[in-house]
């Protein structure tokens, strides 16, 4: 897609920004050459949120906004700028959330929905998880699901002692052939082998489990 290209195969990548700057060879080319002054728009705009374990406060106060963005350039900032999940604390948590959606259950545009969630050995995080951190970050800002990508409402990571999770947040779990597509294409952008399965769960079961697991309404 448009917007795959612009993030996969825009000149700016990770760490890359300070040497990119200034390729204009004269003053000339900055002025005739759009692609060089204006910033590439997403489609959407998204918004960063982190989450700190802090066990005196409530759920909701532990959730803060880092900050918004809406063009390429402005994603690689922000990227380039924080922690990769490898590096934070246990119990702590990033969410990119298109902007007017809250990354919790209880908002309007994920109460019907689910996740497709991927759980990640402790080996992984040493190996699998900003990777496949960053993996998830460009399907979602590049809208790598066709018209499936209209279900995205966001992404989380969770970093835990017990086993890293990654997940891609849908916003109606009945939407079975958007959620299959994107469960599907995720798992090839990851190369996640065709044998290990990963499952969706609604979060209205995420939210009412009594044990440690939740049934899959769909797997791929
Ligand atoms: P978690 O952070 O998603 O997973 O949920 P963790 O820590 O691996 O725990 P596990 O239960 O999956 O093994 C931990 C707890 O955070 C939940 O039990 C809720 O109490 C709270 N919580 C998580 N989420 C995503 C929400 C949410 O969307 N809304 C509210 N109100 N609480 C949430």
């Amino acid at each position: 897609t448009l917007f795959g290209w612009l993030v996969t195969g825009f000149s700016l990548g990770p760490r890359a920004t300070e040497n990119e700057e200034g390729r204009a060879d004269s003053p000339t080319a900055a002025v005739t050459s759009p692609e060089q002054y204006i910033k590439h728009p997403l489609q959407h705009r998204w918004a960063l949120w982190y989450f700190k374990n802090d066990k005196s406060k409530s759920w909701t106060e532990n959730l803060r906004l880092i900050s918004k963005f809406d063009t390429v350039e402005d994603f690689w900032a922000l990227y380039n700028h924080i922690q990769q999940p490898s590096k934070l604390g246990f119990g702590c948590d990033y969410c990119l959330f298109k902007d007017g959606i809250k990354p919790m259950w209880e908002d309007d545009r994920n109460k019907l929905g689910g996740r497709w969630l991927m759980t990640l050995s402790k080996q992984q995080r040493h190996n699998d998880l900003d990777r496949y951190w960053m993996e998830t970050l460009l399907c979602l800002i590049g809208e790598s699901f066709d018209e499936a990508s209209e279900d995205v409402c966001g992404a989380v990571v969770n970093v835990r002692p017990k086993g890293d999770k990654i997940s891609i947040w849908t916003g109606n779990c009945q939407n079975k052939d958007a959620i299959m597509t994107i469960g599907q294409q995720y798992k090839e952008r990851l190369s996640i082998p065709i044998k290990t399965l990963i499952g969706y769960q609604s979060h209205d079961d995420t939210s009412s489990k009594s044990g440690s697991t939740t049934k899959n309404m769909y797997s791929v």
